[in-house]
């Protein structure tokens, strides 16, 4: 606890162009962002990265000490559910152990409605409510959630639950990725201290400012 106020950090990860971005400029700036810009680590109130192979590595830092983790998917993208379950799911589980709150929220709902209105929802192509809700029982979700960051509908309902579910969390949170240890097996060459220096920024950034309570991968 610092100056009386409780500190808890939330990760967003899912797919690239899910709508991590797009919803947590909602929720914290009441702002859909007009363009898109895949970010890599973005650092202000949130943080933001593109999942690819290249960030794959650099990706685990962003987890230390999380409370809650939102795993984000597309519901006009299957495959991007496809991915919690091979992807998401396994790497949230392997660094920041089986305890820490999940919650999996299915993003672009507008984009369904609009899909179903016109009678184009029926022909697959959308991820339907049971799926999103199936699969968060699979990867043993504490809840599902569906929300467009477009029209801002079920926005604050979900960080209302994750922060209800990370205030559960009692101490500095789980995950991170132990990199001294890596280097203490493989030495300390430029990539070791590439990763040794984001590393040292990821934890500056979360002791610092009282802003950063919050990182999309
Ligand atoms: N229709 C619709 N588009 C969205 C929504 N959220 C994000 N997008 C669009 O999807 C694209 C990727 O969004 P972004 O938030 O940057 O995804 P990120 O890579 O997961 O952070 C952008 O073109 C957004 O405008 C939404 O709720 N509805
Ligand atoms: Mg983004």
């Amino acid at each position: 606890m610092q100056g009386g106020a409780f500190r808890r950090k939330l990760v967003i990860v899912g797919d690239g162009a899910c709508g991590k971005t797009s919803l947590l400029s909602v929720f914290a700036m009441g702002e859909f962002p007009q363009e898109y810009t895949p970010t890599i680590f973005e650092v202000r109130t949130v943080s933001s990265g593109l999942p690819s192979m290249r960030h794959d590595r650099l990706r685990p830092l962003s987890y230390s000490k999380s409370h809650v983790i939102l795993i984000a998917f597309a519901l006009d993208t299957p495959d991007s559910l496809e991915n919690v379950t091979v992807k998401w799911i396994d790497e949230v589980r392997e660094l920041c152990g089986p305890s820490i709150p999940v919650l999996l929220v299915g993003c672009k709902k507008d984009l369904r409605d609009q899909a179903m209105q016109s009678g184009g929802g029926e022909r697959g192509g959308f991820v339907t409510t049971e799926q999103g809700q199936q699969i968060a029982a699979q990867i043993g979700a504490r809840s599902y959630h569906e929300c467009s960051a477009l029209l801002n509908h079920g926005v604050d309902e979900t960080f209302e639950q994750a922060t209800r579910a990370a205030m559960l969390v009692r101490g500095q949170g789980a995950g991170g990725h132990n990199l001294a240890e890596d280097d203490h097996h493989g030495g300390a060459g430029g990539k070791e201290r590439a990763r040794r220096d984001a590393r040292r920024r990821a934890e500056r950034d979360d002791e610092g400012g009282g802003c950063c309570g919050c990182v999309i991968l």
